[in-house]
């Protein structure tokens, strides 16, 4: 670390789920080198084009440096008690003329990423007491949260792949050689799955797109996209039929598994064969494979969540774990134990998973986790009527270009009362606020990864305090939240500090664990317990609370040797807590006390899926799939030298079989319709791709007016999610159909 301006920091890379430790070389208060960390418990070296880019995401001219405050139509920088004066000028009328559920609440990716996300927004949303709450987990891996909340009773409670004990990956809707990996966090994805070769494993990809990851594998089956849950169904089918299913140990927490074998007895490989384009011995052979491997593990991300039956085929991957034996075992999927978790309890039968305690103003779509639809924030902005959302807040979120129909997202932010945008750069979404609260670049910013440990292949902790002192004139973002919860709270005035929202946290926590009888402080003096608690900020106390409290703390003493922030910060490398370790028992929180395996309201959506079955071979002619690139995050890191330029480029990619049908040469503009509306961009022909498929990825359309992205808007690409208008969900989590969607495409004459 540096006080200096000169020297050297440790930082773990907030920039995507692989969390690696970086060292950066700070050279006159900049960032002027970065190299991956070799001594990282983690990480041990590895980075990627994104996480050199550190330095320049730091550095980068157009990031905002002051709050930005709307006067007269414009935005102008202020000071940022100028800043929340405003807000709490703006906010204040709305939420006592309407209420605080007129105030909605957009949380976007970056919030798992950083420490202010993972410890304010709750307070926030309980500020407002609002049930208008949006995340990016329903544009994302809502399915899973909800499969898993079912079979286990725990939203939370996700099973990870042991990426370095298995013998058998098969990957389904997943390209880690590119996304570096997600809802299982592995630095050095790549040395992993060669790894897993090399020891004699076999790795197996499901998917539409010959990707990268699919080009690395033993084997790849490119199916139709969105016909996952079908074929999965197809496999246990095969388990059953074929008497491959064998759950060992995991056996006596189950129950459900006669209704499951029940269900999938018309799902044999031949009925789905023409729906999923896959032949049968196709996919009985990848069933006799999983059952055959010693240590084998099924694992789905974004192109087995976002999709029409995500929910269902996130369960079948779990169901074909259990099936099989590798659940909650070593070499299959086992469910990580980080620092910060609650410190497991005597295993007691939970209440289960619920949703639909509220339904949503206009759709009456189900609350989820306490959420809505990211894909139903325009309609609940502007349709009107009593309970209209009239105000909003945005942490780290880019609705406009990453949710479905960005132009009518666009078009209602600008219709709001008053909106507060939490982001350090004007684009599509925040040019609409009437107040703009920039966070500092994350050299200056100090990094936690609550949500990322707890989905990790190995049980580690690490801390990074800021590598650079803040800025003259900048709030760490901590500051910022617990700022914004007090102007929301009308507790603006001089005297408030912002410490208090940590206190406050700290004293909730603390008054719960003194009257829990299992818990380590039992009985003892809260007061007392809080003033021994270390940590120069806020937030910094708030850590050390949890990590005395977690799995692997001190307990307040009750634990000598066991983790605290103090115990933490001598290991700046971080600290190793060991593999992962069978702990379903302690897992959970079902009525049962047991695996659930054939939950009653995924039950219930089976029909839905015959039905598509049924349908056969007989779909759109063309359907859409995204795709990501390793120089690009999201929507956001397209205004970064380093990053732009090459072949990160908004392209619709098609078949050339296809392309010929259309009359469209590579390069060529091509039109692409959808439900929303339509976009044109430039065809890149390849034969990666199935026929049938176009691939074209998200975060692109820097073309608005009154944004600054300099760099991002010369090279502007085009919104993919415009072809989509909102009303393409999985039913059971509320998540948008970002692949597989039907669209028609023609040549730009
Ligand atoms: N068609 C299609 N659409 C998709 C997807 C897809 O595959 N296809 N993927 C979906 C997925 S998986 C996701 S997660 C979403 C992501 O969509 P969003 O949640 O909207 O996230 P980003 O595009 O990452 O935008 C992040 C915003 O946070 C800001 N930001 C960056 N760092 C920080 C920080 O430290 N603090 C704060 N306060 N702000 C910060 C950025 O400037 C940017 O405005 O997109 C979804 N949309
Ligand atoms: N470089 C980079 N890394 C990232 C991100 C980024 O934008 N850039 N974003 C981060 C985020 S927010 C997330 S959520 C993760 C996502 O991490 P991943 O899910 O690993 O990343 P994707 O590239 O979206 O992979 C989804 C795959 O599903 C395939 N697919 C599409 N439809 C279907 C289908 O119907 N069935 C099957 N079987 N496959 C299908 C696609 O072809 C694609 O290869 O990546 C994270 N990492
Ligand atoms: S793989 Fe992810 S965490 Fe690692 S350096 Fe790259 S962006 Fe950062
Ligand atoms: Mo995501």
């Amino acid at each position: 670390m540096t006080s200096s301006g000169t020297g050297t920091a440790l930082r773990v890379c907030p920039l995507c789920e692989a969390t690696c430790g970086l060292s950066l070389t700070i050279d006159g208060g900049r960032v002027t080198r970065v190299r991956g960390d070799r001594e990282d418990v983690f990480s041990a070296g590895f980075i990627c084009p994104k996480g050199a880019s550190f330095g320049e995401l730091d550095a980068d001219p157009d990031r905002l440096r002051r709050p930005l405050v709307r006067r007269a139509g414009r935005l102008v920088e202020a000071g940022w008690d100028e800043a929340f004066a405003a807000i709490a000028e703006g906010l204040g009328p709305v939420i006592r003329r309407h209420g605080g559920g007129a105030v909605g609440v957009m949380l976007g990716n970056p919030n798992v990423h950083t420490i202010a996300g993972g410890l304010y927004p709750g307070q926030l949303v309980r500020a407002l007491g609002t049930r208008n709450v949006f995340t990016a987990s329903t544009l994302d891996q809502m399915p899973k949260h909800v499969s898993c909340g079912y079979l286990f009773g725990d939203p939370d409670a996700i099973a990870v792949p042991d990426l370095d004990r298995t013998d058998h990956l098969l990957l389904i809707g997943a390209n880690p050689l590119v996304s570096n990996g997600s809802l299982a966090t592995a630095a050095d994805f790549p040395g992993k799955l060669k790894a897993l070769r090399r020891r004699g494993g076999r790795l197996v990809v499901i998917d539409p797109n010959s990707t990268r990851t699919a080009r690395a594998a033993d084997r790849h089956v490119a199916p139709r996209p969105g016909t996952d849950a079908a074929l999965l169904f197809a496999m246990v089918h095969v388990l059953f039929a074929e008497n491959l299913s064998d759950p060992g140990d995991l056996g006596r927490y189950l129950t459900g598994t006669e209704d499951v074998r029940a269900l999938a007895a018309d799902f044999t490989p031949e009925s789905v064969a023409a729906y999923c384009d896959v032949p049968p011995d196709d996919i009985r052979s990848l069933a006799r494979e999983l059952a055959a491997a010693e240590r084998a593990v099924v694992y789905g991300r974004l192109g087995s969540t976002a999709v029409e039956f995500g929910t269902l085929a996130s369960w079948l991957v779990d169901v074909l774990n259990a099936l099989t034996g590798n659940l909650d075992r070593p070499g299959g999927a086992l469910f990580p134990l980080s620092a910060t978790a609650r410190a497991p309890r005597p295993p007691k039968p939970g209440r289960g998973f619920t949703t639909g305690r509220w339904h949503s103003r206009v759709s009456g779509h189900p609350e989820i986790k306490s959420e809505l639809p990211a894909a139903a924030l325009a309609e609940e902005i502007d349709t009107p009527g009593e309970g209209r959302l009239r105000g909003l807040i945005v942490v780290a979120g880019n609705p406009v270009l990453s949710a479905p129909d960005g132009d009518r997202t666009d078009r209602a932010l600008a219709g709001l009362d008053f909106m507060v945008s939490v982001d350090p750069y004007l684009n599509e979404t925040s040019r609409h606020a009437h107040v703009v609260l920039p966070p500092p670049p994350p050299a200056q910013s100090a990094h936690f990864d609550f949500a990322f440990s707890a989905l990790a292949v190995r049980n580690t902790v690490r801390y990074s305090p800021p590598a650079l002192p803040l800025e003259a004139g900048r709030l760490d973002e901590p500051e910022i939240l617990a700022r914004l919860i007090l102007a929301v709270l009308g507790r603006s005035g001089p005297q408030e500090r912002p410490g208090s929202v940590d206190e406050e946290a700290i004293a909730h926590r603390l008054g719960k664990e003194t009257a829990d009888p299992h818990s380590p402080v039992h009985g003892k003096d809260p007061g007392a317990l809080a003033a021994v608690l270390t940590g120069r900020t806020g937030y910094e106390r708030r850590l050390d609370l949890m990590l005395r409290l977690g799995p692997y703390g001190e307990g307040f003493g009750a634990e000598p040797g066991g983790l605290s922030l103090t115990e933490l910060l001598r290991h700046p490398h971080g600290i190793d807590l060991g593999p992962l370790r069978p702990r379903i028992a302690e897992v959970l929180r079902t009525p049962s006390g047991t695996v659930e395996l054939a939950p009653a309201p995924i039950v219930a959506d089976v029909p839905r899926l015959r039905e598509a079955v049924a349908g056969g071979a007989g779909g759109p002619a063309l359907v859409l799939i995204g795709r990501r690139h390793l120089r690009s995050n999201n929507s956001w890191m397209h205004n970064l030298p380093a990053l732009t330029g090459g072949s990160n480029r908004c392209t619709a990619q098609m078949h050339p079989d296809d392309a010929k049908r259309l009359g469209v040469a590579d390069g060529d503009p091509v039109r692409i319709k959808g439900d929303g509306g339509e976009i044109v961009l430039p065809a890149e022909i390849t034969e990666a791709l199935r026929r049938g498929v176009v691939c074209v990825p998200h975060g692109w359309g820097h073309d608005r007016e009154g944004t600054r992205q300099t760099r991002a808007a010369r090279e502007p690409g085009a919104n993919v999610n415009q072809l989509l208008d909102g009303s393409r969900l999985d039913p059971l989590s509320g998540t948008a159909v970002l692949n597989g969607f039907p669209i028609q495409v023609e040549a730009v004459r």
